[in-house]
């Protein structure tokens, strides 16, 4: 079945430009980049002519589809983010073309195999986490389910860096990553523009026609590198716009002929700087000038090529909303707002009144997260100065929204929290809700607290602005790819067609009772294990046992994830071993990836604890033969396409209300590891949909967090009540591989010099008992392997190609290509 699909896709190659052989086209393109017979080419030469002449297919594919999407006349939608964590595309495409065989075999004859071209290609990691790679697993979905798209986002030159333990502290490296990915991105030079910043506007009138004259400002350009994105048997290809700052002019002359030789190069400088370096914070927000100027040049630029675009096909500038839709991930992009009303008003003529009503039809916002320190506001006198055009929209946006509010009823006080600019600051959420038709959030949890809490207030007067999409993840990617040994099996017990529809996952429910069944599952979890281990050996040399319990947390780095309460759960059963060696405990690992943003001081104190605990460890074996701990470096896409097939425990511990969704923890169900977690984001889903008996849920739900938190939170009671509190604790004291850690201690105790605001202890004792059911299951196999069938026979829903038809159908109003 699985050549069936090959086959439908390669006849649509075929009929695009697939007609000379793939070993004739990759011979010709090492002989013409490098002038080699192909037997001369060496590993990279031949990934690099191999992606290329892959791309080009693509590219053709792409050049197909638009022509349909033209002669439908359809609507798009523009998927602005900040951030796309792509990870490789090579893989991806290769499988979505169903080109694997024939390429096999092609490689086979230079004598190189296809996982040797994968491992050439490095991450193209243009994002931090959770939000980028939702971007990425949605331009695939996209694709997939042939709705014509286009993502926008920068170049940047360095991704996010690349972590290094030393000592094991966390240092960090810059990602180096355009010599080997720059394959994958076409210049287009047709499509730059230029990008304003600073000066001052004057105001005439012309014809009884007020004109907003900009003047004495400064011009980066803007070029844009196109990334294609293939989904799975489908016609659509998604293309990932990402910009690169220029200078204009590549030399100040006079600047120069003056003898002020640093003056005639600061420029180039300057504009070079926007698209250089991903900022690394993640659900933190800093007010740098940098990062506004980066936003603006990603809204700018993505909004003129989407107007120009428009006028081109359809000329009519009043029916851009018509055929646009802008999507705006987070209120990284908001400027896209003000940004169309200004090209609306100064380039095309138009009232504010029918600007805005345009840009108010064609923008839609989705929140990733409540944490009141990530949300933006900037400092309006830093706005007004950057952007004094866009500053002045604002104020009108702003002034528009007054007048609607009271006649709304709003009171006074109620306007004050509502406001886009209030004591000094622009606040971006209000914003996107004032401009946007439709505002979501990205689990059912989180969509209730934006809708009770956060934007209550807009919530009152705009409820049907709200609604609910629960995240998803591109699965193709996450099951099929990387966990090719469950999948061959899937196909032989439940059929392909899972494959396309991930809701046939759950023919696999048929199959819970059977022995077989679970012990060949179990069997492939064990060669998976195997896989990772030997992963882990070969890139950091790092030590694990297949045969013990991988217990796996890895995401960000952050407080609210709270890693710190796991970290602690396991000093309690160190110290049990400690107090009696010869305690019986089921063997297990516990795998921590993480990375800190460089200056989150208390988070890379999180992880040198976690290093140091895991090199103690390391260093008596036997605890290690028990309780191992290890840390993998550098946690990114490509170490989680390893590390998801072989988990079985997947840690979601935050704090409940705190985590707008996850999709790590969709990664993990649906390659069969059990979540052990709190009630928050995407958690409460994946309970509903396999009941109580297939997931283990501890701690307080959202709103007696909210009553802890408003009661007072009290750490040192937990300590002083709590004798395995108190144990662990003070066993931090101690400290791990020579080093003590009395400040997380006094972290957690609520003292000097930070506090626990995540309240880790309050959740302890909970988070022991269930672990202990926890340990219980695991170790009755059978039932175990069964829980862990339901897992993955109830995770298609938790696919992105879901997530992308509601929001077509709820929020964009988009229809696929026929
Ligand atoms: C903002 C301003 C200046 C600099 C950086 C930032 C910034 C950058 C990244 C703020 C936030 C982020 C990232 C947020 C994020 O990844 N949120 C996650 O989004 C996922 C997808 O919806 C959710 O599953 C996670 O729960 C949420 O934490």
């Amino acid at each position: 079945m699985v050549i069936e699909m090959d086959s439908i896709v390669k006849d649509i190659a075929k009929e695009t430009s697939m007609e000379i052989s793939l070993e004739q086209r990759i011979s010709e393109k090492i002989s013409s980049l490098y002038g080699l017979d192909p037997h001369e080419a060496n590993v990279d030469q031949i990934y690099k002519a191999t992606a290329t002449v892959v791309n080009e297919i693509l590219r053709d594919k792409r050049k197909a589809f638009n022509t349909k999407v033209r002669d439908q006349k359809q609507r798009r939608v523009y998927y602005i983010s900040m951030e796309f964590l792509m990870g490789k595309s090579l893989k991806n495409n290769v499988n979505n073309l169903g080109i694997v065989d024939e390429l096999t075999n092609v490689l086979k004859g230079l004598g190189v195999t296809l996982e040797d071209l994968y491992e050439r290609e490095p991450d193209a990691a243009l994002g931090n986490g959770g939000l980028g790679r939702l971007g990425a697993c949605y331009l695939d979905g996209l694709a997939s389910q042939d709705y014509p798209a286009m993502g926008f986002s920068i170049r940047y030159e360095y991704g996010l860096f690349k972590q290094k333990i030393v000592d094991g502290y966390q240092t960090e490296l810059p990602d180096v990553w355009l010599p080997g990915g720059e394959v994958w991105l076409s210049k287009r030079r047709d499509k730059a523009c230029n990008v304003k910043f600073d000066g001052y506007v004057e105001e005439k009138t012309i014809d009884g026609k007020v004109i907003y004259d900009y003047k004495d400002y400064n011009e980066v350009e803007a070029v844009p590198y196109d990334m294609m994105v293939s989904g799975g048997n489908s016609d659509a290809i998604s293309v990932l716009r990402l910009w690169r700052s220029r200078n204009i002019r590549k030399f100040d002359l006079n600047s120069f002929t003056q003898g002020d030789y640093a003056k005639a190069t600061q420029e180039y400088t300057d504009a070079d700087l926007i698209s250089k370096v991903l900022y690394p914070s993640d659900n933190h927000y800093q007010g740098k000038t940098l990062r506004l100027k980066q936003q603006y040049f990603l809204c700018s630029a993505s909004v003129q090529n989407i107007i120009n675009d428009h006028i081109r096909y359809y000329g009519d500038i009043r029916k851009l909303a018509k055929y646009s839709v802008i999507h705006i991930n987070d209120t990284h992009p908001t400027l896209s707002i003000p940004e169309i009303v200004r090209i609306l008003m100064d380039d095309h003529r138009l009232s504010f009144d029918e600007a805005w009503d345009i840009t108010k039809n064609m923008v839609n916002y989705t929140n990733h997260t409540v944490l009141s320190e990530a949300l933006e506001k900037w400092s309006e006198e830093l706005i007004q100065r950057k952007l004094p055009r866009i500053y002045m929209i604002i104020k009108q946006i702003d002034q528009r929204f007054c007048d609607e509010a009271k006649c709304l009823g709003v009171s006074n006080e109620e306007l004050n929290n509502l406001r886009i600019i209030h004591n000094g600051e622009v606040r971006m959420a209000n914003m996107c809700v004032i401009a946007s038709g439709k505002v979501n959030g990205v689990s059912a949890l989180h969509t209730d607290i934006i809708k009770n809490n956060l934007f209550n207030g807009f919530y009152k007067i705009y409820p049907d602005k709200f609604v609910n999409v629960t995240n998803g993840i591109a699965y193709r990617r996450w099951l099929c790819q990387s966990n090719p040994a469950l999948c061959n099996y899937l196909d032989s017990l439940i059929g392909p067609e899972y494959r396309q529809d991930a809701k046939n996952l759950e023919k696999l429910l048929a199959f819970k009772d059977d022995e077989s069944v679970l012990k060949k599952l179990d069997e492939i979890k064990y060669q998976n294990k195997c896989t990772f281990a030997k992963y882990l050996y070969k890139k950091f040399g790092i030590v694990v046992d297949p045969t013990t319990r991988f217990d796996v947390q890895v995401k960000r780095l952050h407080e609210y994830k709270r890693q710190l309460l796991n970290v602690l759960k396991i000093i309690a059963l160190l110290t049990d071993l400690e107090e009696d060696p010869y305690r019986q405990i089921t063997p297990q690992t516990y795998i921590f990836g993480a990375k800190a943003a460089s200056t989150y001081y208390i988070a890379k104190d999180i992880i040198l604890l976690i290093n140091s605990l895991a090199t103690e460890i390391q260093n008596r074996p036997e605890i290690r033969n028990k309780l191992n701990v290890v840390f993998v470096e550098d946690y990114n896409v490509t170490t989680a396409e390893v590390l998801m097939p072989a988990s079985e425990v997947s840690e979601q511990i935050s704090l409940a209300g705190k985590e707008a969704s996850g999709t790590g923890n969709m990664k993990f169900m649906i390659n069969g590891a059990l979540t052990f977690g709190t009630e928050d984001g995407a958690n409460v889903e994946i309970h509903q949909e396999v009941g109580d008996d297939n997931v283990f849920i501890f701690g307080m739900r959202d709103y007696q967090v909210s009553e802890l938190w408003q009661k007072g939170y009290n750490a040192q009671w937990y300590y002083d009540n709590n004798y395995i509190i108190k144990r662990v604790l003070d066993r931090l004291d101690r400290g791990f591989n020579g080093k003590s850690f009395s400040n997380i201690k006094h972290y957690l105790l609520n003292q000097y010099p930070v506090a626990d605001p995540y309240m880790c202890l309050a959740d302890f004792d909970d988070y022991m008992r269930v672990y202990y059911q926890m340990d219980e299951a695991y170790n009755d196999r059978m039932r175990w392997n069964k829980m862990s069938l339901v897992n993955i026979a109830k995770a298609g829903i938790f696919s992105a190609d879901r997530s992308i038809r509601e929001y077509a159908d709820n929020i964009w109003n988009l229809k696929k290509v026929k």
